[in-house]
C-alpha cells in the first residue's frame, strides 16, 4: 500500500486531524464540557451518508441536562480536536485540521423530552448554515478556526416554545474529490426553547435520508488552481434544505 504525501498531510495518520461538537454556549455563556449533549467519543468522521450515525454521531455521552434557550438567542458551537479541546499543547489540528475546508450547519428538530428522546425518526429542518464565501474564500471551518473551536449563530426568533435535538454538523470536503470520502461530524444538543415565536416546519428532512453520496455538496472538488481551497472560484451549495428564514 502506497500513501501520498497529500494523503497523509490532508487527515494525519498517526494522529487522526479530526473534530467533535462538544459543547454549547448560550448568549456567550458555556453551559460546560458535554453538558445537555450526545457527542460521539472519537473524532472519527462519518461518511456513510445513509448511515444512522449521520442523525447525532457515533454513540458516546449522554446528559440527563436540557439547555434552556430563547428564541433569538446567540448559540455557540463548540467543536475540538478531541474532547475537551486540544489533544495536546499546540495542537495544531485543533478545532480541525486547516486542510478540512467546509460547511458548519445547524438543524433542529421538535421532540417530546430532549434528554430521553430517540434520535431516530425525527423530522429535522435547517436553521442556519455557513457555507462558502466566494469574495473571501472562507468556509465555514475557516470561522471555526478563527474563532478557536467556536461557531456561533442566531437561534431564529420564530422557533416555537418546546423541546428539540439542535445538530451540529461540519462537512469536511478536502478528500471530497474522491467517491464517499467526504467527511461528516455531528453531535446534538437538548435543547428547550422557553420563548419564541409559532413556526412550524413545512418541509423537514431525515437522518439518514437527507443527503444523497452524489449531491454537489458532498461529491465536491474544492480545489482550484494550484491546490487552492477556493472551490475553483464557484458558488458552493451545501447539502440538505435552506435554512428557514423568519
Ligand atoms: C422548558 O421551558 C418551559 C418554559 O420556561 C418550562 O416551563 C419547562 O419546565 C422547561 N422544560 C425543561 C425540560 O427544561
Ligand atoms: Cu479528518
Amino acid at each position: 500500500m502506497k500513501f501520498s504525501l497529500a494523503s497523509v498531510l490532508a487527515c494525519g495518520l498517526a494522529v487522526e486531524a479530526h473534530t467533535i461538537f462538544q459543547k454549547l454556549s448560550v448568549n456567550g455563556k458555556d453551559q460546560g464540557q458535554l453538558t445537555g449533549m450526545r457527542a460521539p467519543n472519537n473524532n472519527n468522521p462519518v461518511q456513510d451518508v445513509n448511515s444512522q450515525n449521520m442523525i447525532c454521531g457515533s454513540g458516546g455521552s449522554k446528559s440527563q441536562t436540557v439547555i434552556s434557550v430563547a428564541g433569538g438567542d446567540q448559540l455557540g458551537m463548540y467543536w475540538g480536536h478531541v474532547i475537551g479541546g486540544a489533544q495536546f499543547a499546540n495542537d495544531a489540528d485543533h478545532p480541525i485540521a486547516k486542510s478540512h475546508k467546509g460547511p458548519v450547519m445547524a438543524y433542529l428538530a421538535k421532540v417530546d423530552n430532549a434528554a430521553s428522546t430517540a434520535v431516530t425518526g425525527l423530522k429535522w429542518f435547517k436553521v442556519w448554515q455557513e457555507g462558502f464565501d466566494v469574495g473571501s474564500k472562507t468556509w465555514g471551518v475557516d470561522t471555526m478556526l478563527k474563532n478557536q473551536g467556536w461557531v456561533y449563530f442566531k437561534l431564529p426568533s420564530c422557533i416555537a416554545p418546546g423541546q428539540y435535538l439542535l445538530r451540529g454538523e461540519t462537512l469536511a470536503l478536502h478528500s471530497a474529490n474522491k467517491p464517499n470520502q467526504a467527511q461528516f461530524y455531528q453531535s446534538c444538543a437538548q435543547i428547550n426553547v422557553s420563548t419564541g415565536g409559532s413556526f412550524s416546519p413545512s418541509s423537514t428532512v431525515s437522518f439518514p435520508g437527507a443527503y444523497q453520496a452524489s449531491h454537489p455538496g458532498i461529491a465536491a472538488n474544492i480545489y482550484g488552481l494550484a491546490g487552492a481551497t477556493d472551490n475553483g472560484g464557484k458558488p458552493y451549495q451545501a447539502p440538505g434544505p435552506d435554512p428557514i428564514s423568519c
